[in-house]
């Protein structure tokens, strides 16, 4: 039988050490380079701190998988078995330019299935975290179920980009959305954005394109919390690949995707 409650905390003992280091490289001069195009960042303390986290888990774990987003796990082909998805930070530009406003995100997957997300705020020291059917906190302080909210009075996390001429969406698709809604805000990292709309600051987060490291922490919190984590058309995510992402309260969910989003020829 697998030890949840012994994976959790040696997961989050990991994840403060993790931030330990990342903070110690605040004084440092970094060395960035760039991915996918001259503004996806890497450093090599996201290199760095992905190892660590490897380390620790083939340690403790090794018949474990692991997924992190600058290659240094496994591929599986599948979900299946126990699978740690790793973004050793996620708001790699937020950390070059800014020192805060990015996250450690770790999902821990069982045959597909969530089982411990967690989502630390280095900076804030705020640790979101949930266990499959256990609810799911921020630090000590447990978050309620979601509630419904109407779309005239939500706050979303969108980034400009999507309502701007883009590859992946028809502009005119997303901005009637973005007029309709109170507010919208844009903070450069998923998984925070996931852990706001947990924690009730957001009511709805948008992206276009997010990867599995992204998404896997952040999935399991707004689930059980009772949101809803679908892609832009509604459908269920697929772990093991990129796709859209719709992170919503209920209710909101359901009357966005009818009202702006599975309507429209994109
Ligand atoms: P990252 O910082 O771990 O790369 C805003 O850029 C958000 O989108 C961040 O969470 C970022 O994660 C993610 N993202 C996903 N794909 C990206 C890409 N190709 N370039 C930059 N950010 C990306
Ligand atoms: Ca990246
Ligand atoms: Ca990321
Ligand atoms: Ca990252």
């Amino acid at each position: 039988m697998t030890n949840w409650s012994d994976i959790d905390t040696n997961a989050k003992g990991w994840i403060k050490e993790a931030a330990e280091i990342i903070k110690g490289s605040f004084s440092k001069t970094l060395d960035i380079q760039t991915k996918s195009n001259r503004n996806d960042l890497v450093t090599e303390i996201d290199k760095k701190i992905e190892q660590f986290f490897i380390g620790k888990i083939r340690k403790n774990y090794p018949e474990h998988k692991i997924i992190g987003e600058e290659g240094f796990g496994d591929k599986p082909k599948t979900m299946d078995g126990i699978i740690w998805i790793i973004d050793p930070i996620d708001g790699t530009m937020n950390f070059v330019h800014m020192q805060r406003n990015f996250a450690i995100s770790i999902g821990i997957y069982e045959n597909g299935v969530g089982m411990i997300g967690l989502i630390y705020d280095v900076v804030r020291d705020e640790l979101y975290h949930a266990i499959k059917n256990k609810g799911a906190y921020m630090n000590e302080l447990q978050l309620g179920p979601l509630e419904e909210v109407n779309i005239a009075e939500s706050i979303i996390g969108i980034n400009a980009s999507w309502v701007t001429e883009n590859k992946r969406i028809d502009s005119a698709i997303l901005a009637p959305l973005v007029k309709d809604v109170r507010g919208t805000r844009s903070y450069g990292c998923a998984a925070l954005e996931f852990a706001y709309v947990a924690a009730g600051r957001l009511d709805a987060y948008i992206s276009l394109r997010l990867s599995p490291w992204d998404f896997a922490a952040g999935k399991i919190l707004i689930e059980e919390l009772g949101g809803d984590v679908t892609d832009l058309r509604g459908k269920p995510l697929n772990l093991l690949e990129q796709c859209s992402i719709f992170v919503s309260k209920p209710g909101l969910h359901e009357e966005v995707l009818k009202k702006f989003l599975c309507n429209g020829d994109w």
